[in-house]
């Protein structure tokens, strides 16, 4: 990751970041009582959200440890390894599925407001960066303003955007999306989905028909579906992943609104309880403000100097 995206994330994420030095400082205490030294720990990481089963693990191993720390190096460093080892090894994981020889279809889910049209649009702008070639489709066809907020990006980008009337049925409009892709031959189809329920069917079955319509399309490959999920919610978000998974079997997550939240310690949650791989994060609106996710990066913007 280049430095300058390092600091950038380090400075949006500064709500999360875990004043380490009160930790330090308790576990160079030597003498402490136990059981307020774990107290201690656990507080100070929950307080960032990483959820009570890697807290306890991380905390009991921090305990364990306590006598052989020298100094404030040592403790910090071994922190890091422990919160590290709680990411998916694999970093192949967290890459995006690339086009062979017809185009790659992303589609976007997540409830509302999560930021899946600022995301699209971010992520279409690191495609581009990329030398790639990239369209998108909007298949919110209920909010007028969905549209509205896709043809601004499209306009800025310089992509194509394939869009339904009003009230179209959105599975039509992906599977009339990924015809144009292909006849395009654009490397990336990035979908928009709706995040509300406005009609007689759940949220969820219009999700799976999107699905089904890009995958029996026969000229494009769906290769994603990746949920954008508000670090903000919290433990909220552990649920809406798991619904979204079940429905759908997601294959990644991407985590907005990082600079908003004391609570960046939930990209761990979803990594080790819901074995989803975190692709991209975002911290700011505008469009460079998203990295590909890099769990040494994020362990290390999580932990203050
Ligand atoms: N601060 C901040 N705001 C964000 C981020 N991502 C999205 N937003 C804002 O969150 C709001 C909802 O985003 P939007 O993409 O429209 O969500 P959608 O309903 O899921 O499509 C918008 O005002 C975005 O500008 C982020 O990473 N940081
Ligand atoms: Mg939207």
């Amino acid at each position: 990751m280049i430095t300058g995206i390092l600091s950038r994330m380090k400075k949006a994420m500064r709500k999360s970041r875990l004043n380490v030095s009160v930790l330090i400082k308790t576990l160079l205490r030597q003498g402490i009582p136990e059981k307020e030294m774990l107290e201690e720990i656990e507080r100070l990481l929950l307080q960032a959200d990483v959820g009570p089963v890697i807290c306890e693990s991380v905390s009991l191993d921090l305990m364990k440890e306590a006598k052989s720390f020298t100094g404030e190096d040592s403790v910090k460093k071994k922190l890091k390894e422990l919160l590290l080892a709680h990411f998916r090894v694999n970093d192949g994981i967290r890459n995006l599925t690339m086009p062979q020889g017809c185009a790659s279809v992303i589609m976007f889910v997540g409830v509302n407001g999560s930021g899946k049209t600022s995301s699209i649009a971010k992520i279409a702008n690191y495609l581009l960066k990329d030398g790639r070639t990239v369209m998108i489709a909007g298949c919110d066809t209920f909010r007028a303003a969905a549209a509205e907020q896709l043809e601004f990006w499209s306009e800025k980008l310089d992509i194509p955007l394939i869009k339904g009337f009003s009230g179209a049925d959105p599975a039509s409009v992906a599977f009339d999306a990924c015809k144009s892709a292909a006849a395009k031959g654009c490397d990336f189809l990035l979908i928009d989905t709706a995040g509300r329920q406005h009609t007689k069917n759940h949220l969820m079955e219009e999700m799976k028909k999107i699905k089904s319509a890009v995958t029996k399309c026969g000229v494009a490959r769906l290769s994603e579906i990746l949920l954008v999920l508000d670090a903000v919610t919290g433990q909220n978000g552990i649920v809406q992943a798991a619904k979204f998974n079940e429905a759908l079997c997601l294959t990644g997550v991407v985590l907005s609104k990082m600079d908003g939240t004391a609570k960046g310690g939930i990209t761990l949650r979803i990594e080790k309880e819901e074995r989803l791989p975190v692709k991209f994060i975002s911290f700011g609106e505008s469009l460079d403000d998203l990295s590909r996710f890099n769990p040494a990066d994020f362990v290390e913007s999580l932990l203050m100097d």
